[in-house]
């Protein structure tokens, strides 16, 4: 077969993105208002801040906007990990940076299935963060064989995907029609199932060890447990979700409100609490599960790996005060005064190496003479107007971030912890690939625009 006949990647992934999201707008409707409330946000921020607008419009993010989505799913064993690698795999998503939510008393460690080049982004940034669940951090060793026994009988992929997935690797695409195929296959594994496959009791115990036990083993598959698109004002967003009926989390997660978006900040509703059935039910012990949430995210510009490490310490210095994180009540004032130590202005971001940028070069630059221009370092060609240095987005995920949304939705209050033990090689292992590191990615994507620039200014290929 010719390549000929292969739909790009990129497209398998656009389509599979969206059936997924048209999927949950119809299991989970109050997503669909979190679409319209996005959707109307962004247009009012496009409309009020035509620098924002121009600035998305040179990095192609303007036409991703309206698409993007995250979501999030847990599974159960190693096989499963591997398998979801393949099947996203097919879609040009690749296992990129891993979080241990262990430190944060959720027993799973995770990674974020994503595509990677800034081309295959702009075309489609889908990214489902994905976990694996830790039994070996389930004390009662009773109930640990008990949860890989049913994890183990269960299938979580159609053969039909199975055969597709093994068909793309093998001749290297699918055709249009097979694509087809392959995102309404693959989509099974995403579905929510009201019914359990275990008894009442057994829910009841898995529960008891942690609420995430039982939502990892007790169903069919790994039900796609919330899709979040992203909007322009996360601040915007947090007001309007309650006047839309929709009653939002207490605090943004992440960096605090600036001028100059870093990383991620998001918020969410809780989970939905939705009925099943056991399969000892009699129609008398019908149970309810929570799981499935919705959460809204703003992105920022992506940071260096120094300007991560400050981030790191000051979120810590502001969480650790009280032991509570986010839940204390003058954490957003805490916040807001430990983040005027990190730098709101690009300009200072970039001469301090904190964040990482997409160099092009302006008109002026184009339009410039060689006199004006030689021997002009990278810095000194945008201080002069010759080259714009646009933020790159971050893509990723935050570990302290993610493990509050957890513990906001996984309904129940108790806190539990395990010794914090990162796992990488193990994840790795499990996964049958090693995981992207994030900042390499971005160095490369920054690294490939200056690369281009050099073709105008040969003087920055020295920097
Ligand atoms: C994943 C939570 C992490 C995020 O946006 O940080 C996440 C989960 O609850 O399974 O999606
Ligand atoms: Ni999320």
């Amino acid at each position: 077969m010719s390549n000929q006949s292969f739909v790009s990647s990129d497209e398998i992934r656009s389509r599979f993105s969206k059936a997924m999201s048209d999927m949950y707008r119809q299991e989970v409707p109050q997503y669909g208002t979190l679409l319209d409330l996005v959707a109307d946000i962004n247009k009012d921020v496009l409309a009020a801040q035509p620098e924002l607008k121009a600035q998305l419009e040179r990095s192609g993010e303007i036409s991703r906007l309206g698409v993007e989505r995250h979501g999030a799913i847990r599974l159960g064993t190693a096989q499963e990990l591997s398998n979801i690698r393949r099947v996203f795999g097919v879609m040009g998503m690749s296992a990129v940076g891993y979080y241990d939510l262990s430190v944060a008393g959720v027993p799973v460690h995770s990674t974020a299935f994503r595509p990677v080049h800034e081309t295959q982004l702009t075309a489609n940034p889908f990214r489902v963060f994905t976990s694996l669940l830790r039994l070996e951090l389930i004390e009662d060793e009773a109930l640990r064989a008990r949860a890989a026994d049913i994890l183990a009988r269960r299938e979580i992929f159609t053969a039909r995907t199975l055969a597709l997935v093994a068909q793309a690797e093998q001749d290297g695409g699918l055709s249009s029609a097979d694509a087809d195929e392959f995102v309404s296959e693959a989509l099974n594994t995403f579905r929510w199932h009201a019914q359990a496959t275990v008894t009442a009791q057994t829910y009841r115990d898995l529960l008891n060890a942690h609420r995430l036990v039982a939502d990892v083993v007790c169903f069919h598959g790994p039900h796609i447990n919330h899709l979040t698109p992203r909007t322009l004002s996360i601040d915007d967003a947090q007001v309007e979700m309650p006047r839309r009926g929709i009653s939002a989390k207490d605090v943004i997660e992440g960096p605090p409100r600036r001028q100059h978006p870093i990383l991620l900040r998001q918020t969410s509703f809780k989970a939905l609490e939705e009925a099943i059935a056991f399969t000892d039910d009699t129609g008398a012990t019908s149970g309810t599960h929570t799981a499935r949430f919705g959460e809204i995210e703003q992105r920022g510009v992506a940071l260096t790996a120094k300007g991560r490490a400050l981030y790191d310490e000051l979120l810590a210095s502001v969480r650790s005060i009280d032991g509570q994180g986010s839940a204390s009540a003058s954490y957003g004032d805490r916040l807001a005064q430990a983040f005027e130590a990190f730098p709101d202005d690009l300009d200072a971001m970039r001469e301090q190496a904190l964040a990482f940028f997409k160099y092009s070069v302006t008109q002026a630059g184009a339009a410039a003479d060689a006199s004006q221009t030689d021997g002009l370092s990278l810095s000194a060609l945008v201080d002069a107007g010759f080259v714009k240095a646009d933020p790159i987005v971050y893509e990723d995920f935050l570990p302290v971030s993610a493990a509050g949304i957890f513990q906001s939705n996984l309904g129940g209050t108790e806190q539990r912890s395990y010794s914090a033990n990162a796992a990488k090689s193990r994840f790795e292992a499990d996964l049958g690939a090693s995981v992207q590191d994030e900042i390499a990615l971005y160095a490369a994507t920054q690294q490939r625009s200056i690369d281009e620039v050099a073709k105008t200014f040969a003087s920055v290929a020295t920097v």
